[in-house]
């Protein structure tokens, strides 16, 4: 594929579009219900404005961060999504060279269709493993004591999907999971049959905060919350002994009508006052949404789609193309913004 086209993260959709199966291009693509919080997760950045500051020595730019100690390339990582052979068959394996190839972070998922090992061996770039706790407990413990194995450095616990958001785009088209894209971590146990209604039927609904202390006591690795929406949940994560939370309402798939991540990030950081890191998902597509999110106190942010997008574009060579645009935009911001570093990014930068 020639990229020479794709000029910003968007562009990649139709390529995907053309690229994929149907049904599981509005699986990707979907929100919940009348997606209400999927248009506003994109609409909330455009409302946002920028205060930039001029005559300052932007010679030496240098988007280098961290995130929980894991030291990355630019405040940009790659958020968890399922089943990623959909877009491409070589699925996690290729976006997780990609991000090693950028220097950063990536996560696995719990319905990764590459098993977390071979996530893991494909590259060695920095990875967090995102957990889905089911009814039958001792899946977890093992998934999270293998990722602790393979060199994963967080486990974020997804709090939002105690149940599947009403996704009617899927339901329409009847998306199924195809053979080659069912999750590799359950490859030797059996009755991980249908996909989704694994997903839908044995997920635990019971999971409370408490069970954050329990999940930490699984490895030695710090607990990432990712799904907070309020100052009240974020609190709770911190008396439960997280180490960050992810701002997200699961990229508008979960409850369609709660806010736009970016507009309660405010809420949870001031609520939180550096007690432990904050990251943003949701709607995200520009080098300046990057700056917006960090101005308002997000340490960085995740990339859902449009990495997924890129994957079934081109494969490891579309996530890297991806990963170019946003570092070269993220790059060109902060040069017209007035910083030369992520953590001189703050509030008097956005209005
Ligand atoms: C997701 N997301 C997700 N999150 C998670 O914690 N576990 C998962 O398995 C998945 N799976 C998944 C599949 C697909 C196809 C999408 C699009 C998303 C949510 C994801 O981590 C993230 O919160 C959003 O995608 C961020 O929003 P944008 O960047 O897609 O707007
Ligand atoms: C999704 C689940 C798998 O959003 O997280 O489709």
């Amino acid at each position: 594929v020639n990229f020479d086209h794709v000029l910003r993260l968007q562009d990649f959709e139709p390529f995907a579009r053309d690229a994929m199966d149907p049904s599981a291009f509005d699986y990707f693509t979907g929100g919940a219900a009348d997606e209400v919080t999927l248009r506003d997760n994109v609409a909330a950045f455009a409302r946002r404005k920028l205060r930039p500051r001029v005559l300052v020595d932007v010679s030496g730019i240098d988007t280098r961060t961290t995130m929980l100690e894991t030291p990355v390339a630019m405040p940009v990582a790659l958020a968890p999504t399922a089943m990623d052979r959909l877009a491409h068959p070589d699925g996690e394996v290729a976006v997780s060279r990609a991000a090693a190839r950028a220097g950063v972070l990536m996560h696995a998922a719990t319905f990764s269709s590459c098993s977390l090992e071979e996530i893991a061996t494909a590259a060695g770039g920095p990875r967090w493993f995102q957990l889905y706790v089911h009814q039958d407990r001792g899946l977890a413990e093992e998934l999270v004591t293998r990722a602790a194995a393979a060199g994963y450095r967080a486990v974020v616990v997804t709090a939002d999907l105690p149940v599947p958001g009403y996704r009617e785009r899927e339901l329409r088209s009847r998306f199924v999971v195809p053979d080659d894209a069912r999750p590799g971590n359950y490859r030797d146990r059996a009755g991980v049959e249908e996909v989704l209604g694994y997903l839908t039927h044995n997920i635990d609904q019971s999971l409370t905060w408490s069970d954050i202390e329990w999940v930490r006591g699984l490895s030695e690795l710090p607990v990432v919350v990712k799904g907070v929406l309020t100052a009240e949940d974020a609190r709770l994560a911190v008396e439960h002994g997280a180490a960050g939370v992810v701002v997200s309402n699961h990229g508008g798939r979960q409850l369609d009508r709660a806010p736009a991540s970016i507009d309660v990030l405010q809420e949870v950081v001031d609520e939180l006052r550096g007690d432990i890191e904050v990251y943003l998902d949701g709607g995200v597509r520009r080098g300046s949404d990057v700056l917006i999110a960090l101005a308002l106190g997000a340490r960085a942010v995740l990339l859902g789609r449009p990495y997924l997008w890129a994957l079934a574009a081109g494969g490891e060579e579309g996530v890297a193309r991806a990963l170019e645009l946003i570092r070269a935009e993220l790059e060109n911001s902060m040069a017209l913004l007035g910083v030369t570093r992520p953590d001189q990014v703050n509030r008097a930068h956005v209005m």
